[in-house]
């Protein structure tokens, strides 16, 4: 355990980037202001029962008019970085046609407040907010949102493509297609099952023509792209939990990253598929797979499995979002997501596996020949939220089990990849915490709290949670280069 700050401090290489991650539906609010529209989620939210206690996205952590204010507490913490993303409807109402100068004006000036307190910019382009009218088109499983998004990419890179230090095109595209279009839990609430494929080729094909708008319009920042990955543990010795483990890992893991990695879906999808239609071409196999800056790894916990239904079937995006430990995956599915005994687990019941961290890196270093360089584009952990002491004044939200999740992640990610680690050949360039502040969790709503920062719900106040001191110290303690990375763009890719 590396809770002590100082010891986490001497551990971090000296040009490792600590950063903190947002995404702009889960914090910023204001979503019919200066002329937004909407997205997928703003509809899908508002269905009765979709999201815990059916909690509104509408508000979330007003960030839209706090922002000034959010990143002076970032100042003061003293991150390197922020990652953010930029809500497409809020730039380009409708997801196509002319773009909105206040949605553009409100990102040139999170930038440049940003660079201005020395904290360099990772903007996310498509964070799961699709525009209304594209997802009234079909979302994702029509080809013509990847080109839309290129669109997009190409709008955002003349705006602020001086400015980036790092682009990430699509987060987590494997939560989009499984929660959105296979089972339903987020928008658009299609529940298609295996009929979701092209959902996933066509939000990589997006990725694909993203990197390329970003290419062409000759940005200086870095490009890459961020996946979720859960290292598949088999429940057993038994060859059939085996098997399970590994369809899952095909399902969730594989899917994503091999066509981005290695230029080709797995052997089992392009046998499942066989007799459908689903056939991309060498041309869109290529766009996937140009060569990348970075790769954002997404680690929260590794998967355990078993063969069999498991118990009851529910799925278990909506044990999440009930914020149940319960596990299971879709109803019907031969095998079942299980419980990892004697484990602590988080508000979602996701197991605190801190030494997954460095499987996850290993296994991506054995995968994958030609990984690029990798950041954790997010890593953090939800806990019931805290009762709010108050001695003489000082208010102090006790949240160390945060404190040991990040601790013990950052130092497994960090010890893992050093020479004589389980992953050495993987050079991690950093770390970014979810989240800067308790914000709209998706189908969790405000129930699930991952934040350094606690937010009032009725008040917006910010409180600094323990964590929030925790990180600040570590921030302050190691060593750095005489020349801090932000404003940062010639520097980030020496
Ligand atoms: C991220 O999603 C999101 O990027 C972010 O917006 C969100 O707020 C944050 O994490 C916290 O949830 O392999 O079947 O076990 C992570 C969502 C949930 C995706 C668990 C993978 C397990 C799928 N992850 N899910 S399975």
């Amino acid at each position: 355990m590396k809770a002590s700050a100082k010891d986490l401090a001497a551990l971090l290489p000296s040009r490792f980037t600590l950063g903190v991650a947002t995404a702009a539906f889960q914090i910023e609010g204001a979503l019919a202001e200066d002329g937004r529209t909407p997205a997928g989620w703003d509809i899908f939210a508002a269905r009765p029962g979709a999201i815990v206690q059916d909690h509104s996205p509408e508000v979330a952590c007003d960030h839209y008019h706090r922002m000034p204010e959010d990143v002076a507490l970032m100042k003061e913490l003293g991150v390197d970085s922020y990652r953010f993303s930029l809500s497409w409807s809020r730039i380009q109402p409708g997801g196509s046609g002319p773009v909105n100068p206040a949605g553009l004006d409100f990102y040139d000036r999170l930038i440049d407040l940003l660079l201005a307190n020395g904290i360099a910019p990772m903007a996310t382009l498509y964070h799961w907010d699709t525009p209304l009218e594209l997802d009234q088109a079909g979302g994702w499983m029509n080809r013509d949102t990847a080109y839309r998004l290129g669109e997009f990419a190409a709008i955002a890179a003349a705006a602020y493509g001086d400015r980036v230090t790092r682009w990430v095109t699509v987060n987590e595209p494997a939560t989009v297609s499984t929660n959105g279009y296979m089972l339903g839990m987020h928008a658009p609430g299609e529940t298609l099952m295996l009929k979701a494929l092209p959902s996933v080729h066509h939000q990589l094909l997006g990725h694909g023509l993203s990197l390329q708008a970003l290419r062409a319009a000759n940005v200086p920042g870095d490009i890459g792209i961020t996946n979720v990955y859960s290292p598949m543990v088999p429940a057993s010795i038994n060859p059939l939990d085996k098997l399970s483990a590994g369809l899952m890992d095909m399902a969730q893991n594989r899917l994503y990253a091999d066509p981005v990695l290695l230029g080709k879906y797995p052997d089992t999808i392009r046998a499942a598929t066989f007799f459908s239609s689903f056939s991309p071409s060498s041309e869109d196999m290529e766009l996937i797979s140009q060569p990348l800056d970075f790769y954002g790894l997404n680690y929260y916990m590794p998967t355990r499995v078993a063969s069999g239904p498991g118990e009851g079937a529910v799925p278990k995006g909506m044990a999440e979002a009930m914020g149940d430990d319960l596990s299971g995956t879709a109803p019907g599915a031969p095998f079942h997501v299980a419980s990892f005994p004697d484990t602590e687990t988080t508000a979602y019941g996701w197991p605190i596996k801190p030494e997954y961290m460095g499987v996850a890196l290993a296994e991506m270093a054995e995968r994958y020949p030609l990984l690029p360089p990798v950041y954790i584009t997010e890593g953090g952990a939800s806990f019931e939220d805290l009762e709010i002491r108050d001695p003489e004044g000082g208010r102090i939200i006790p949240d160390e089990r945060r404190v040991r999740y990040l601790a013990d992640h950052i130092a497994t990610a960090v010890e893992a990849t050093s020479p004589g680690g389980a992953a050495e050949s993987v050079e991690l360039r950093g770390y970014y915490v979810w989240s800067l502040m308790d914000n709209f969790e998706w189908s969790g709503g405000y129930k699930q709290q991952f934040g350094l920062l606690h937010v009032d719900r009725e008040t917006q106040e910010r409180t600094r949670k323990a964590s929030f001191y925790w990180l600040q110290e570590v921030l302050a303690a190691r060593h750095r280069d005489a020349v801090p990375e932000a404003p940062g763009l010639g520097q980030a890719t020496a």
